[in-house]
């Protein structure tokens, strides 16, 4: 796999994100509509804990592989091992990447930063991707840190690091190219797909944009 091309249309996602339609349905046409990856992202309110958790994560994962999209599990070590997912991504709070990495292996590693210097550790300690955020306003997490925008992204870049990097955080089809230009390899996005009426058409209106910025996307 190229991780950078896999990036292109990260999709995040959990129950709690569905507008209580089925995650399972929202996933499907997501893909459908050009998501490349994705990650289970069982937060908020009313979100599923135990074997129901287990249960959902084990039917996105073979949604995800019906078409080839890694399938990435959020903080949770435990229940990535036990569905056996590609990867694991982890925040600044979730426990140090070293220990991530020993638990998990040679399976993919995506580390969240804010900065420059949060980007680095997490390169240096061996994670295979980074999240860097907010990108700008949301609504989605509550405990998000400063919105600083593209520049730290572009800030990354101009410091050396060719780590595979996405943005999050507020990113719609409309803004998606402000992140790709400061040197993003894809945008990883919440609402902008599970909330829209129609998450194919979402999924579908990112791929314009990106395929516009890069020639070579499906
Ligand atoms: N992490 P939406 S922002 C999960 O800044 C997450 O690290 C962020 O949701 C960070 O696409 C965020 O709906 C929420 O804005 C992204």
């Amino acid at each position: 796999m190229n991780l950078k091309e896999a990036l292109r249309l990260y999709f995040v996602m959990g129950s709690a994100n569905c507008n209580g339609r089925d995650p399972r349905n929202v996933l499907k046409e997501a893909i459908d509509g050009g998501v490349t990856f994705f990650q289970f992202r069982e937060k908020g309110n009313g979100c599923l804990a135990g074997d129901a958790k287990r249960e959902l994560a084990l039917d996105l994962k073979a949604i995800c592989h019906a078409s080839g999209v890694p399938f990435i599990v959020n903080d949770d070590v435990e229940l990535a091992l036990d569905v056996d997912a590609d990867g694991v991504h982890i925040g600044q709070e979730d426990g140090s990447v070293e220990e991530v990495r020993r638990l998990i292996g040679d399976k993919l590693l995506g580390v969240s930063t804010h900065n420059v210097e949060e980007a680095e550790a997490a390169v240096r300690a061996g994670a295979d991707y980074i999240g860097v955020g907010p990108m700008f306003m949301t609504k989605t997490k509550d405990d998000i840190e400063e919105v600083r925008g593209p520049v730290v992204i572009q800030s990354i870049r101009e410091a050396g690091h060719e780590v595979p990097l996405v943005g999050i955080g507020g990113i719609q089809a409309s803004n998606a190219h402000e992140v790709m230009e400061a040197g993003a390899d894809g945008v990883a996005v919440i609402s902008g797909i599970s909330g829209a009426e129609s998450p194919l058409d979402a999924a579908k209106q990112f791929c314009v944009v990106l395929n516009k910025l890069v020639p070579n996307i499906q």
